[in-house]
């Protein structure tokens, strides 16, 4: 297998840990707090989480080390989108396993949750976890987005993980495969199998985050790769003058990543979901905030410029929202009627007679395009597929109208020449920065240590993030902690709560205090590439999202 140099490079660097877990496994010591509850609906996670409910954070301090040093045999998952780092987690988790008793073992269940129900698995050995040190992507086991939810399911994982004579799983992944990790670990409970399950925050998306967890790994990442990419527009766009840019950036919901690359980068304009779902604006209202800065920028001949769009506005603007819920509905409802219709006149006619007036009309507005994107299949969980709804092109071509008719009236006098890009699997699996190595690296060595301490149904945590990584502290967060009862397909169910984007947070004063001038003026930033290696304040720095909310 050929491979660069800068992965030959990056195979020889060694990820940064905390100070407790940095020395002998016989020097980690973990202490308790005090029992915890959840976020809300106390009773009723206590009621489903009849066994694991109460637990308390678990800390490691350096000291008289109290982790068994008996063999563990483990599975890992890596579960959902991919996010820089993830191999990390496992190169970690294997040399925490090695360190405390040469005869433990690591297993890679293939393609996510699927291959512990299928018990479709590989042996990682030190030359598997050498070639992925260091390096991107999930090929290292693949991943996956099947959720362990039926009775059989949930039977077939025990099945897997006794024949394995399994010590613990651990699942990677983002809020809702924490959730799965919890309902698992409650499962072997109740089972009576001694089987631990450790989770670990990761998703691009940064929305597994809380008082406990700083921030899930890849983001760092993702979000610093976006931002190298649209410094470059930026420079091409006040280089040619001629082009308006409109990014959407990925991020299922939360719109984290298009604030922090707003921070990183500057742009005229940056559309944040929730402040738009807060503030009730319309499509029509986004629509003039845009036009408003492009007219303003032409009187001063700068007829170009940049807008950031998180890929999940669409279900934030209130009557899109209404019209996704409703055609949700409908496709869940009228499944077999609704794939059996082979044209988009035929799908259209059909929508006709169970649309609301408000959602036909819109749905008619919006160019076709459009309207057939949110036509596509559902997610695994009934959701539409954000990332293929190009809402960059649909705002271009409201603009567009709208300037026209402005155009019309003599009210603008500009040119507007637009371009539309998403910026989304690009930075999935692109080389972990310093900052995902080292914490992946740490979140891997801590879920070890969890499971040598006897404790299962945490998240392994490692806070105090923006300060240097021997200052880290590592620990783990029972998962009911983090669990409220959400209505998930017209069901009460339990869930760790998603962390979007807080109006009244840090992150988004810091942008809402420079946005209008940025709207008119130029005053844009170019981060350049990630770099690995190097001095310090250029190689390790956080994102300013991290930095700016660890300031309390
Ligand atoms: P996770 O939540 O599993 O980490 O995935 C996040 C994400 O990258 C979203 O940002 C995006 O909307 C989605 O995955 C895309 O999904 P897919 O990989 O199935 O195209």
């Amino acid at each position: 297998m050929e491979i660069s140099n800068l992965q030959k490079a990056r195979y020889a660097y060694q990820p940064k840990l905390p100070v407790a877990l940095a020395g002998s496994i016989a020097s980690i010591k973990v202490e308790f707090g005090e029992p915890t509850g959840a976020v809300s609906d106390t009773g009723d996670i206590k009621e489903i989480f009849k066994r694991g409910f109460g637990k308390p954070l678990a800390a490691f301090r350096k000291g008289e080390g109290n982790l068994s040093a008996k063999p563990l045999t483990v599975g890992v998952i890596l579960s959902g989108g991919q996010a820089p780092g993830g191999h990390n987690v496992i190169a970690g988790l294997f040399d925490g396993l090695k360190k405390g008793n040469p005869r433990s073992s690591l297993i890679g269940f293939r393609g996510g949750p699927a291959g512990l129900v299928e018990n479709s698995f590989i042996e990682l050995d030190e030359e598997i976890i050498d070639r992925h040190r260091n390096t991107g992507g999930f090929d290292m086991i693949g991943s996956g987005r099947t959720k362990i939810e039926t009775p059989a399911q949930f039977a077939a994982a025990l099945e897997t993980a006794t024949l394995h004579r399994l010590s613990a799983v651990v699942i990677i992944g983002g809020d809702d495969s924490n959730t799965n990790a919890a309902l698992l670990a409650e499962y072997f409970l109740e089972k009576g199998a001694p089987i631990a399950v450790i989770g670990c925050p990761k998703t691009i998306d940064g929305d597994l985050k809380n008082e406990y967890i700083e921030t899930s790994f890849g983001f760092d990442t993702a979000v610093k790769t976006y931002s190298e990419l649209i410094g470059n527009i930026m420079n091409d766009a006040s280089s040619a003058r001629k082009y308006w840019h409109f990014i959407k950036l990925m991020g299922r919901s939360a719109s984290h990543i298009a604030l922090e690359a707003a921070l990183q980068t500057h742009p005229n304009i940056c559309l944040i979901s929730e402040e738009v779902e807060d503030k009730q604006r319309s499509l029509n209202q986004i629509i003039d905030e845009v036009c408003d800065a492009v007219i303003k920028r032409a009187e001063k001949k700068e007829n170009f410029g940049v807008v950031l769009i998180p890929e999940g506005l669409v279900e934030f603007v209130p009557e899109m929202k209404k019209l996704i819920s409703e055609l949700n509905d409908i496709m869940a409802a009228h499944e077999a009627e609704f794939t059996g219709l082979h044209s988009f006149d035929a799908q259209r006619s059909f929508l006709e007679k169970v649309f609301s007036r408000e959602s036909m009309v819109l749905f008619e507005t919006i160019p076709e395009e459009i309207s057939k994107q949110l036509l596509l299949d559902r997610d695994p969980h009934g959701n539409v597929q954000v990332s293929r709804i190009e809402t960059e092109k649909l705002l271009i071509s409201l603009i567009e109208k709208k300037l026209a008719k402005l155009k019309a009236q003599g009210a603008y006098k500009g040119s507007f020449s637009a371009l539309g890009h998403f910026f989304g699997y690009e930075g999935r699996s692109a080389f972990p920065t310093n900052f995902d190595a080292d914490y992946c690296y740490s979140l891997g060595f801590s879920a070890f240590a969890l499971i040598a301490a006897g404790l299962s149904g945490y998240i392994s945590s490692v806070r105090n993030l923006a300060a240097p990584a021997h200052e880290w502290q590592a620990g783990g967060v029972p998962l009911t902690m983090m669990m409220n009862m959400e209505k998930r397909h017209g069901k009460s169910k339990p869930v760790i709560k998603k962390a979007l984007v807080e109006l009244n947070g840090k992150p988004f004063a810091a942008f809402a205090a420079e946005r209008a001038r940025w709207a008119v003026e130029t005053h844009y930033v170019n981060p350049g590439a990630i770099q690995y290696f190097g001095p310090p304040d250029v190689c390790d720095q956080t994102t300013i999202t991290l930095k700016l909310e660890s300031e309390r």
